[in-house]
């Protein structure tokens, strides 16, 4: 599939405005690429079908969780998390994508998970700082990203979280765990700071 063929499937899968969300967070993905010294074709395919699976059918998507016997924890958690690993799923099954860092990066673009790769934080990150989004603290992470992606991941799982508590929302266990992966790995989010 060329380029043309990709925005043609991605643009009839969606609304309008999730279409230009989608263009945006390719436009910050090859940002950040560029600015990491990480593979600009993967970070740009990965934006590219990143969303693809959010307006398919619920139904479609649970089936899809069931037969290809994904983490069955995602059926007792918002439905909104499903569309990232079906995504991942029709990349490679309708966009011919082999590529596993490319099919990881879109299957964890909305809970994060322990051990995240330079390309999944590129992605996460994308799609939460680009131009298009608007929410408090957006600014602030559209400055760090270009700082530190592991600071960048830190800012944005915690406002993630702060953000579903808000709500009296359940949080999905790999959000946690991303956010604890990233608070162990810098000082300033370190318990013991809060020893003495
Ligand atoms: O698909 P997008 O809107 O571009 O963004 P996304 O895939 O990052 O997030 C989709 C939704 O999922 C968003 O409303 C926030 C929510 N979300 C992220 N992590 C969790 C979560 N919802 C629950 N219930 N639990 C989570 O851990
Ligand atoms: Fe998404
Ligand atoms: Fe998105």
């Amino acid at each position: 599939m060329n380029r043309t063929e990709i925005l043609q499937k991605v643009k009839e899968a969606m609304p309008e405005k999730r279409y230009i969300h989608t263009l945006g967070v390719e436009k910050q993905a090859i940002r950040l690429a560029k600015h990491y010294g990480e593979n600009v074709e993967k970070a740009s395919l990965a934006a590219l079908l990143h969303d693809y699976a959010k307006y398919t059918e619920l139904k479609t998507q649970q089936a899809i969780i069931v037969q290809e016997k994904m983490d069955p924890r995602l059926l007792s958690y918002h439905a909104s998390l499903w569309h990232a690993p079906v995504g991942s799923f029709f990349a490679k099954n309708e966009f011919g994508v082999e590529d596993p860092a490319i099919l990881e990066a879109i299957r964890v673009h909305t809970t994060g998970k322990i051990g995240m790769s330079r390309l999944d934080k590129i992605l996460y990150l994308a799609d939460y700082t680009e131009e298009n989004r608007d929410f408090p603290g957006v600014e602030k992470a559209r400055e760090l990203v270009f700082q530190s992606l592991d600071q960048a991941m830190l800012y944005a799982l915690g406002r993630t979280i702060i953000f579903l508590v808000s709500k009296n929302s359940p949080i999905f266990p790999d959000t946690f765990e991303a956010y604890n992966d990233f608070s162990s790995k810098t000082i300033k989010g370190d318990v013991n700071e809060f020893d003495e």
